[in-house]
Parts: C-alpha cells; sequence; structure tokens
C-alpha cells in the first residue's frame, strides 16, 4: 500500500515537472547554416532571426513557445526593393539581424553590405510583409536597436569600436552624434553590440574574436547608456577557445544574444559550428541555446561555465514540439519557407504545378558558377547525415543545356549530379565539380531517357552520389570530399545547400526541368 502510494507520488511527480519545466534539450535549436540569431519576446512567444548573405528572401525569422522548437514563419525581406542583392559577391548582401519589439511594432536591423549599409524594416505582423527600408547614417555591421520608453538607441561597430547614438527608427533619422561606448576586451572584431537594463544597470553584450575558433561573448556595464562601460572580470561569459571545450564538438561560439523568459529565467542564443572531416565546418554556422543565471546586480553566467554541449541536461521551458516535414511531393500551393534561391531571381523561370505536383525550372544562360541569379532552389543542409532525393526529367535540352541536383557552398564550390543531352540526343547522367578555378566531370552515363531519381548522401567525410531509374535499384556513382565545400576551404559565412537547378551554356535554350519529388531525410 505504501509503495503503490511512494510510485503514485513519484509518478505524478515526474509527470508534472515534464510538462511544467522540460528536461533536456538538444543543440543546435536551428540546425543548418543559421548564423548571428537574435531574439525578442513578446507576451509568451519568441521570435528569431538570422543572417542570409546572398540567398533570397533575406532573414528568415522563426517562432517559438519554449525557445527549443522553431517554426519558420517567414522572411522579413521577401522583396527586391527591401533587398537588393543583384550581382553581389558570394557572403555579401544581409549580415546579422537584430529583431526587437516595441509598442505594438516589430522592428528588424540589418546591414546590407553590398549595398547602401545599415537599415531597419518593421511590421505589426512578424508572419507578413514588412516595411520598406529605411538607411541609417551610422556605419559599422550587427546594428541593434534598444528602446527606453519612446526613445531608440542604436548600436553597430564602426572603426572596430561599439558606437551608440539615438535615432527615430521608423524614418531612420539620426537623432544625436555617434559616441564611441566600449571596444572590448581587445579581442578583434568586437563586433555584434545588443544592450539590456536590468537592476537600474545597461549591459552591453558583444562578440569578440572573429566568427572562427577563437569566437568569444563579453560583457561590460554602466549607469549610463552612453558609458563608461566596466567589463566583466569574469569575461568572456561564452567561449570555446579554452581546452576545456577543446574535444567539444561545437566550436566557434560567438554573436549572441539574451532574452527572459515569462518565469523570469534568461536564455542566450548564440551562433555556433559543428567541425567535420577534421576540422572543417561545412554547414555553416548554426542557432545554438543556453541557459543564462542572473542574479540580481550580478553578472550573467552561461550555462555555468561558459560551455555548451549538443545533450543540453537541463531544466527547459514546457516544452511544444514541432512537426516539420522536410521533404515534398510539390503539391501544396505554395513552397515551404525553407526554399531559398540565389540573389535576386527572375520568378519566370520557376513554375510550382500543385495540382500536378511538380516544380519546373527554365533552365536560362546564367550558370551556378556565375556571380549571379541562375535558376536555383535550395533548403539548407542542415545535418551532417542525411539523404536527398530527387525525381526529375529534362525537356527540349540541346547539348549545352543541364538540370539537377546540387551540393551547393558558393558559385566557385558546388557539387553537381545532373541530366544532359549530348549533341547526338543521347541522353547523359554527369556528376561534376566547380572547386575554386578547377572544374571538372568525373563520370559521364549514358542512360534512357525518361525519369530519373538524383541521389545525394551526406557522411561526416563525404557526399556519395547515386542515381536509379526506378527509384529502387540506386547505382553509386562516386564521392566527393566536404571539406572542398567548408567555411575553412572557402571562407565566407554561409554553409551548404543542398539544391535544384537548370542551367544551359547556350546562349538562348528551351530547355526545362520537371522536379517530381524532394525528400531530404536525416540519417
Ligand atoms: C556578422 C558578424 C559575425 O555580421 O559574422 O559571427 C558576420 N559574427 O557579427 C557575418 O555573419
Amino acid at each position: 500500500m505504501q509503495l503503490t502510494k511512494i510510485t503514485f507520488i513519484l509518478t505524478f511527480l515526474t509527470i508534472f515537472i515534464c510538462t511544467t519545466y522540460g528536461q533536456g534539450y538538444k543543440n543546435p535549436v536551428i540546425p543548418g547554416f543559421h548564423p548571428d540569431p537574435s531574439i525578442c519576446k513578446v507576451g509568451d512567444d519568441f521570435y528569431l532571426v538570422n543572417s542570409s548573405f546572398e540567398f533570397f528572401p533575406g532573414v528568415p525569422i522563426f517562432h517559438s513557445k519554449d525557445l527549443v522548437n522553431w517554426e519558420q514563419i517567414g522572411h522579413c525581406l521577401t522583396r527586391p526593393s527591401q533587398v537588393n542583392l543583384e550581382k553581389i559577391g558570394a557572403s555579401g548582401g544581409i549580415y546579422a539581424p537584430t529583431i526587437r519589439y516595441n509598442n505594438g511594432i516589430f522592428y528588424m536591423i540589418t546591414t546590407n553590405v553590398s549595398d547602401k549599409g545599415n537599415f531597419i524594416v518593421h511590421t505589426k505582423n512578424p508572419a507578413g510583409e514588412w516595411s520598406e527600408p529605411v538607411w541609417l547614417e551610422q556605419k559599422g555591421i550587427d546594428p541593434s536597436l534598444y528602446f527606453e520608453g519612446d526613445t531608440c538607441y542604436l548600436t553597430s561597430n564602426p572603426d572596430n569600436c561599439i558606437y551608440l547614438s539615438e535615432i527615430n527608427p521608423i524614418t531612420g533619422e539620426q537623432l544625436s552624434p555617434s559616441k564611441a561606448i566600449w571596444t572590448g576586451t581587445g579581442g578583434r572584431y568586437p563586433e555584434g553590440p545588443h544592450i539590456y537594463k536590468k537592476d537600474g544597470l545597461y549591459y552591453l553584450l558583444i562578440s569578440e574574436g572573429g566568427t572562427e575558433y577563437g569566437h568569444k561573448v563579453t560583457i561590460a556595464r554602466s549607469k549610463n547608456i552612453d558609458g563608461p562601460y566596466e567589463s566583466n572580470p569574469a569575461n568572456p561569459i561564452l567561449t570555446h577557445i579554452g581546452k576545456e571545450a577543446q574535444m567539444n564538438p561545437i566550436q566557434g561560439t560567438g554573436h549572441a544574444d539574451l532574452t527572459q523568459a515569462n518565469d523570469g529565467s534568461w536564455w542566450m542564443v548564440c551562433l555556433a559550428f559543428r567541425p567535420q572531416s577534421g576540422l572543417h565546418h561545412v554547414l555553416g554556422r548554426e542557432t545554438f541555446l543556453a541557459p543564462v543565471n542572473w542574479e540580481k546586480n550580478a553578472w550573467p553566467i552561461v550555462n555555468g561555465n561558459g560551455i555548451i554541449s549538443l545533450n543540453m541536461e537541463v531544466p527547459t521551458l514546457p516544452l511544444q514540439p514541432i512537426k516539420k516535414s522536410l521533404s515534398t511531393n510539390f503539391e501544396e500551393d505554395e513552397l515551404g519557407f525553407e526554399w531559398n534561391y540565389l540573389r535576386n531571381p527572375n520568378l519566370n523561370n520557376y513554375e510550382l504545378n500543385s495540382k500536378k505536383g511538380s516544380l519546373r525550372l527554365k533552365a536560362t544562360p546564367i550558370l551556378l558558377d556565375d556571380v549571379d541569379s541562375p535558376t536555383f532552389l535550395g533548403r539548407r543542409q542542415e545535418h551532417i547525415q542525411f539523404t536527398a532525393t530527387t525525381k526529375m526529367e529534362l525537356f527540349n535540352a540541346k547539348n549545352g543545356d543541364e538540370a539537377g541536383l546540387t551540393v551547393f557552398r558558393n558559385n566557385t564550390a558546388h557539387y553537381k549530379i545532373l541530366l544532359k543531352q549530348d549533341d547526338t540526343g543521347k541522353r547523359i547522367l554527369a556528376l561534376s565539380y566547380r572547386l575554386g578555378e578547377l572544374s571538372h566531370t568525373i563520370s559521364e552515363i549514358k542512360i534512357p531517357r525518361g525519369s530519373v531519381y538524383l541521389q545525394v548522401k551526406g557522411e561526416n567525410d563525404y557526399y556519395s552520389f547515386a542515381f536509379s531509374t526506378n527509384g529502387t535499384d540506386y547505382k553509386f556513382i562516386d564521392k566527393l570530399d566536404v571539406r572542398y565545400l567548408s567555411s575553412e576551404t572557402n571562407g565566407g559565412f554561409t554553409g551548404a545547400y543542398i539544391g535544384l537547378f537548370a542551367t544551359s551554356k547556350n546562349k538562348t535554350t528551351n530547355a526545362y526541368a520537371d522536379f517530381d519529388l524532394f525528400n531530404y531525410l536525416p540519417k
């Protein structure tokens, strides 16, 4: 009897704790190329944005109730009038954004490094359309906003220093001179500034060390918003550069933002990367979550020791898992938010036929190698181990026209498995690459006309490419190293995409490809 009572109480307590405070979560909370996270809370809803560089639409926006499960609800920059990406270089375009909410309005501030610099868009509905941009005078990257009553402050980092000014966030007008407020603790690239007010003090959170292995988050505080700022003696509050995190599968932690949940708990979102195949990171910088202990009048402490892990064994907000489909048969009326174009797309070259369940991509003379807008639709590689498969057929093709599946880092680093046509009208399936100045076709196989399944499998060291004519029996073609698509090899700030494309080496072409499915399965 006694035992039954104890078992009952224990079971009740476990259910109560697990539903009230979810137990543990896995990092990254938003996997794949989702760098420079910024977060804000409205009621019990959290919103998060990421940088997007040369990809369109710009600045993906996510929603969550628990900080762990995130659902993409749209993009902040959906119109070319907001985001000019015409012929911009790889990793140009949209750098780190900040999202803030004040008096019923959401603001997203960011930099188009390939256009006029810092700008703000706003909206009442973050899942809807955002305003046209207003451009700002203050230079530097990683602009952020801090609201106090009706006053709005801007921070950014011209000249390797954090500057502050007062602005009108609706018109963009600068209302006070820019003032230098902190240079950080001596690490290179002081950036990603955000101001918060707690217990009567202004806290200035920044990143230093550059977005590499030496990345770190530091913090300073002041009685006055414009300083002088006193550095936390325990800085950095987050970094994986020390020997304690030497073997950690997460590296390069930095570029953070803080939020407080309704239960009083503090949380940090930050970027980091997961090296694979030695010291290469291929997926880009991803979004991670860490609990923060921030006592009254004290400095914030991130996850106890400034180190985070893949399996976070900490209490969370009550978890509200989200069902996500990573695959499509193109039967929905619109493509999911995970799909991106390169630079400003010509939408006439894309036709979604939801009744037929097919996506038509029309070839143009713009190649994946060009600093331009080839016919390309891709989604981020979010998992080190995955299988992506598409079923496709090529129509109206001449020699020089091609379409298929690409693992795409940028215009000078991509792998392609594709269909093309030779001079005699024979159908060829090919595997080729572009790596820096090297372009090479590894394999050309004559196959019968008709639909073909193209497949790429990602593993720690290699991508393996295969094809099938019946969707069941796959013929392995070859494997290619992941590390040649990494940030260490290519530089830049983006990550790998799995894309569908149609291109032509001819001056004019009527070729097009119909894609009937796209399956993306993590292992
Ligand atoms: C971003 C800067 C950074 O603007 O990388 O990791 C730059 N931090 O803050 C590009 O994402």
